[in-house]
């Protein structure tokens, strides 16, 4: 098959809307594209273990350990499902960890702000789980088949995330008045950057126009954004509490809420690197990685040793 044939294929594939494999031609920025996305998810999905992970020593009862251990347990497993997709495309795992390590590669802004009180976990999986499920829904139907398969399980299991997170913020808007402002605590620090979540707006999203006609992306980050807030407006009211937005309100004629400007010079410091927490979650990453050397090295002479044993049941 000569090129011009190959790309021909790539491209009526994507008319048919049939998924494109690991071993099928792809245009070079296709293959970049998706790397590029990939491995920013995987990024942003162990990364967000970690203002989690802050509270586990500290939940309050048993059972709440158990559930916020399996939530972080699980966002861990998300991040190997994409570094495995990622690597589908020819890009290797210690590359990939060493651009997050020198803070080349991007991960999620929302990680880069502080746990301060146990309402945070509530807000976390209602708010950032809740926009992490509509954003990726759609990426279940990406055009790249190992990503979106990955896709389908992960969203599954964040749909479980978003539960635990309200379940939280319920149980602390029905309770005392201390409890009531905690939850409203939090859901004032984390609204707006899970709205800004869905990156920039349409028109200064750089990567958009080309990761549609991929159909890697689906629907445009404003239109997410809109979905977002037109759900957590429902979904508050049975809180009680309220989101921090005097503009909020419902627009008939769109059929839509309104809503008040985002801060995009907040979301640009922070995908900068200089929110209040990027520091210390690139720290943190760091050591965690060089702690598990041995971890590492254990594995792969275990590997190795596996290997040898088989090969010599083979010859024998
Ligand atoms: N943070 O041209 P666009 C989760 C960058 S997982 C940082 O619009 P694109 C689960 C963007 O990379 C959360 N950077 O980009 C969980 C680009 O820079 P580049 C992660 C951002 O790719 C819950 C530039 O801005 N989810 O929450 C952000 O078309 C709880 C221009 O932007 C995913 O990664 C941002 N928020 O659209 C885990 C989903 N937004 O790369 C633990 C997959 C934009 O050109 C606990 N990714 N940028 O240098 C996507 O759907 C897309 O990549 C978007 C961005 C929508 C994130």
């Amino acid at each position: 098959m000569d090129a011009n044939q190959a790309e021909n294929l790539f491209e009526s594939k994507l008319a048919k809307n049939e998924m494109i494999e690991p071993k099928d031609w792809m245009p070079e920025n296709y293959r970049k594209h998706l790397i590029r996305q990939i491995s920013q998810h995987a990024h942003s999905e162990i990364v967000g273990m970690l203002p989690e992970g802050n509270w586990i020593t500290r939940a309050p009862s048993l059972r709440a350990k158990l559930v916020l251990l399996a939530k972080v347990q699980d966002e861990g497993g998300h991040g190997l499902y994409l570094y495995a997709a990622a690597e589908t495309l020819g890009t290797g795992r210690a590359q990939m960890i060493d651009d997050l390590h020198s803070g080349k590669a991007k991960y999620s802004s929302i990680f880069n702000y502080p746990t301060i009180s146990w309402a945070d976990m509530g807000a976390i999986g209602w708010l950032v789980d809740g926009a992490a499920i509509l954003n990726q829904i759609p990426l279940c139907r990406c055009s790249y088949g190992p990503y979106a398969r990955a896709m389908v399980r992960i969203c599954k299991e964040e749909s479980f995330h978003q539960r635990q997170g309200f379940d939280i913020l319920l149980a602390l808007a029905n309770g005392s008045p201390e409890q009531r402002a905690m939850a409203q605590d939090a859901i004032n620090r984390w609204y707006w950057p899970a709205v800004m979540m869905f990156g920039p707006s349409d028109d200064a999203s750089t990567n958009s126009a080309q990761s549609m006609k991929w159909k890697i992306k689906r629907f445009s980050n404003d239109e997410l954004r809109q979905r977002f807030v037109d759900m957590i407006a429902e979904q508050i009211k049975v809180l009680g509490l309220v989101v921090p937005d005097p503009e909020l309100r419902w627009n008939e004629e769109r059929g839509h809420y309104d809503f008040g400007p985002i801060d995009w010079d907040e979301f640009w410091n922070v995908v900068n690197g200089n929110g209040p927490c990027n520091r210390q979650r690139l720290r943190t990453r760091v050591e965690a990685h060089e702690e598990g050397e041995w971890v590492r090295e254990a594995a792969s002479v275990y590997a190795d040793k596996k290997r040898s044993r088989e090969n010599q049941t083979k010859a024998a």
